[in-house]
C-alpha cells in the first residue's frame, strides 16, 4: 500500500479528513506531487476520532457528502436522515479506496514544525517520526474542532477509574454497564452521548456548566423514494447548497419575528421543531440572530418544550438556557436528551450553583459535596479553529511564528491565507464560514479555490503567493463588522474562543453566508488574485 516518497514535494497536506482527502485528489488531478501527513492510523479526521456513543452528524446525510464526483454520488446510498459516525467513516474509507488515495498518505505521523525558507521559497516540514520534507506549498486540512480539551480542573491525574474524552474515544468502544458514571459537559457531544450512556450506566451524573438549546433530530431511516429523488437531481441541490447562507438550502424569509402574532410565531417555531434540523427555527425569521427581543421569542419556545418534557420543574429550569441568545452557541440536535433526565438513575448537577472544585481519587468534588464514580466522560470540547494550527510550530517570513502573529486572535485573508506566511493555505480556516456552515460545502469550496489558484500560479510561472497586509486588515475588519451586527459576540462560546482560558476573545467565523463568501472568493481570483502579492 505504501510507496516510497520523494522528500521534495509540490505540496504537503496536513490532515486526512474530508478536506485533506479531497485536496489530495484535486492536486493529483493537476499532476502535482502531493503527500498527506495524518496523525491518526487511518483516514477520517473528526469522524476517525469522535467515536463516542451516539455520535452523528447534525447535517442531513444527503447533504453531507462530496459533490465533486457524480459517480460517487450515485453509487453511495445513505441509510438514515442523520448519518452515524460509523456510516460517515465507512463513506470516507470508501472514498479513499475508490480514488486510491492511501498510497500518498503517511499515517501515524504528526507534523510538528513548518519553517518557510524565504530564499528557496518553500516550506521545510518536519514530523514527529523524524521525517523532513520540502514543499512549495503547504495546505492545512487540520480541522476546526480537532484539538480536544479536558476540563480546567485540578486532580485529573488522581482519579483511579477510567477517563474518556468524547473526542478521543477508544476504537473498541467502552461498556459502562453496571458502572457509576459522571459526564462533564453538555455541548453537542454530551447531548448526543448522554441518552445512550444513561442506557448503560447504573448511575449517571451529568455535570452541566451551561445548559444548551437542543431540539429533537427526528432521525429515521431514509425512504427509497427520497434517495432516488435526490440521485435524480443532485446538481440542482448542490447549486442550492452553494448559494445558501449555511450550506443547507432553506426557505428564505423576509419577516421579523416581532411583526407577527405570538400564535403565528409559535406555529412557525413548532413547524421548525417538527422538521428536526438546525436551521429551521433559526431561519424562521430574519432577525433571530440579530435582535435580542426577536431571539427571545425562539429561546422561550424551546424553553417551553424543555418544561413540557422534563418532569421535575427544578431540573427543567436548570436545563433551560438563559445566559446567551439562541443560536449564538452551536445549538444541538438530540434523540431523547431531555427525556433522559426523567430517569430515576440520572441526575443533573448544576455547576453554576455548585462549581467544580477538583477531580479526586474516587470522583468529582463540587463546592457542595463529593461524588464517587467508576468512570468519567469528558465531553468538554475543543480548542476550536486555531488550536490545531497553533499546535504546530509554524514559522513564516522573518522567523515569525503563527502563535505570535495570532497572539491577539487569528488574522487572515478570507480565512484561507495569512500575511507573512507565503504559499500556505488553511482549508476552512478562522474567519471563513467554516463552522457556521455545512462543512462539506465549505471544504469543497476552499479546496477548489486553492486548486485553481495553484493551477493559475503554475501557468503564470509564479512561485510565491501571499496576502498583502492591507487586504488582510480589510478582511479582518469586515469579518468583525458583520459579526458585530449579530448577537454572536454576546455569548461565551467556542466561536469566541471563550471556552479556553486565556484565549483572545474574537469571533472566529464569517457570518456573511456561504453563497456570498464564495462569490467574493471567486471575484478575487478573477481579478488576478486581488489582495495577494504574486511573485
Ligand atoms: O464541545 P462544546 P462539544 N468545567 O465546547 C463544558 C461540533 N459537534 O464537543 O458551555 C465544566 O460545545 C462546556 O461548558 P460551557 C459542534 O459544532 C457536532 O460538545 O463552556 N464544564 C460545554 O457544556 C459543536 O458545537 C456534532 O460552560 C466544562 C461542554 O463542556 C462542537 O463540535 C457532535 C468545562 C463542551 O461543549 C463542539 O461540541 C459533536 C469545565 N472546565 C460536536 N470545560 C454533531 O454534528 C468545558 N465544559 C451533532
Amino acid at each position: 500500500m505504501s510507496k516510497s516518497h520523494s522528500n521534495r514535494l509540490d505540496a504537503a497536506i496536513v490532515g486526512a479528513g474530508l478536506a485533506g482527502l479531497y485536496q489530495l485528489y484535486t492536486l493529483r488531478g493537476l499532476g502535482l506531487s502531493a503527500r498527506v501527513f495524518e496523525a491518526g492510523a487511518d483516514v477520517g479526521g473528526t469522524w476517525y476520532w469522535n467515536r463516542y456513543p451516539g455520535a452523528r452528524c447534525d447535517v442531513e446525510s444527503l447533504s453531507y457528502s462530496y459533490s465533486f464526483s457524480p459517480e460517487l454520488e450515485q453509487e453511495w446510498t445513505w441509510t438514515e436522515k442523520y448519518p452515524t459516525q460509523p456510516e460517515i467513516l465507512s463513506y470516507i474509507n470508501h472514498v479513499a479506496d475508490r480514488f486510491d488515495l492511501r498510497p500518498d498518505i503517511t499515517f501515524n505521523t504528526r507534523v510538528t514544525s513548518m519553517v518557510y525558507d524565504e530564499t528557496a521559497k518553500q516550506w521545510q516540514v518536519v514530523t514527529d517520526t523524524g521525517e523532513s520534507v520540502t514543499a512549495r506549498f503547504v495546505i492545512m486540512a487540520t480541522g476546526c474542532l480537532s484539538m480536544s480539551k479536558a476540563p480546567e480542573v485540578p486532580g485529573i491525574e488522581n482519579f483511579r477509574g477510567t477517563i474518556h474524552h468524547t473526542g478521543q474515544w477508544p476504537h473498541e468502544g467502552v461498556d459502562f454497564t453496571g458502572k457509576r458514571l459522571g459526564v462533564i459537559g453538555t455541548g453537542s457531544s454530551g447531548i448526543q452521548s448522554i441518552p445512550i450512556l444513561a442506557e448503560q450506566a447504573r448511575e449517571l451524573t451529568v455535570f452541566q456548566r451551561t445548559p444548551n438549546f437542543s431540539m429533537p433530530a427526528g432521525n429515521r431511516p431514509l425512504e427509497d423514494s427520497e434517495i432516488a429523488d435526490m440521485k435524480a437531481d443532485y446538481r440542482t441541490w448542490r447549486k442550492a447548497q452553494r448559494e445558501s447562507a449555511f450550506g443547507v438550502p432553506t426557505q428564505e424569509t423576509t419577516q421579523s419575528a416581532l411583526e407577527v402574532s405570538e400564535a403565528e410565531r409559535n406555529a412557525a417555531y413548532q413547524a421548525g421543531w417538527d422538521k428536526g434540523n438546525l436551521v429551521a427555527i433559526l431561519g424562521s425569521y430574519t432577525d433571530t440572530l440579530t435582535d435580542k427581543a426577536a431571539n427571545d421569542t425562539a429561546a422561550e419556545f424551546i424553553r417551553s418544550k424543555i418544561r413540557e418534557t422534563v418532569a421535575d420543574p427544578e431540573t427543567a429550569e436548570a436545563l433551560s438556557p438563559r445566559s446567551f441568545p439562541f443560536g449564538t452557541k452551536r445549538p444541538c440536535l438530540d434523540t431523547g436528551y431531555y427525556e433522559t433526565f426523567n430517569k430515576e438513575h440520572v441526575r443533573l448537577v448544576d455547576l453554576r450553583e455548585t462549581p467544580l472544585v477538583d477531580i479526586t481519587e474516587r470522583g468529582v468534588r463540587t463546592s457542595e459535596r463529593d461524588y464517587e464514580f467508576d468512570s468519567l466522560v469528558f465531553a468538554t470540547g475543543f480548542d476550536a479553529m486555531t488550536g490545531a494550527l497553533n499546535a504546530i510550530d509554524i514559522r513564516g517570513k522573518g522567523g515569525v511564528t503563527l502563535t505570535e502573529k495570532w497572539s491577539e486572535g487569528p488574522r487572515s485573508y478570507l480565512g484561507i491565507a495569512i500575511a507573512g506566511f507565503p504559499n500556505l493555505f488553511t482549508i476552512t480556516g478562522p474567519s471563513s464560514p467554516s463552522v457556521l456552515s455545512n462543512m462539506m460545502v465549505s471544504i469543497e469550496q476552499h479546496v477548489d479555490w486553492i486548486t485553481d489558484c495553484l493551477s493559475h500560479l503554475r501557468e503564470r510561472g509564479i512561485v510565491e503567493i501571499e496576502p498583502t497586509d492591507e487586504a488582510e486588515q480589510t478582511w479582518v475588519e469586515h469579518v468583525e463588522e458583520i459579526g458585530n451586527a449579530t448577537l454572536y459576540p454576546t455569548a461565551d462560546s467556542w466561536y469566541m474562543g471563550s471556552n479556553v482560558p486565556g484565549k483572545p476573545r474574537v469571533f472566529m467565523a464569517y457570518i456573511g453566508g456561504v453563497g456570498t463568501y464564495r462569490q467574493m472568493c471567486d471575484e478575487i481570483a478573477a481579478k488576478d488574485y486581488d489582495g495577494f502579492s504574486l511573485t
